[in-house]
């Protein structure tokens, strides 16, 4: 397992929050998703086989930036 924390930019209400943690609980190998509005990020916890690209790509997807 591992954990990846994206910066997320773009989220504004309860609803994008919802969004991006569909998005990456989507991925496959995710096992955790916790996003916080306030700070801006999501922590995704993830097999190791688990691409962090394949995280920012989901959340870029669902039409939110990640620095
Ligand atoms: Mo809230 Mo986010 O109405 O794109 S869902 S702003």
């Amino acid at each position: 397992m591992a954990t990846t924390t994206l910066r997320v930019k773009g989220m504004t209400c309860d609803g994008c929050v919802r969004s991006v943690t569909r998005a990456l609980t989507a991925v496959e190998g995710v096992t955790n998703v916790d996003v916080s509005l306030e700070k801006g990020e999501a922590v995704v916890t993830h097999a190791d086989s688990t691409p962090v690209t394949a995280l920012r790509s989901a959340v870029e997807d669902a039409g939110y930036d990640v620095e």
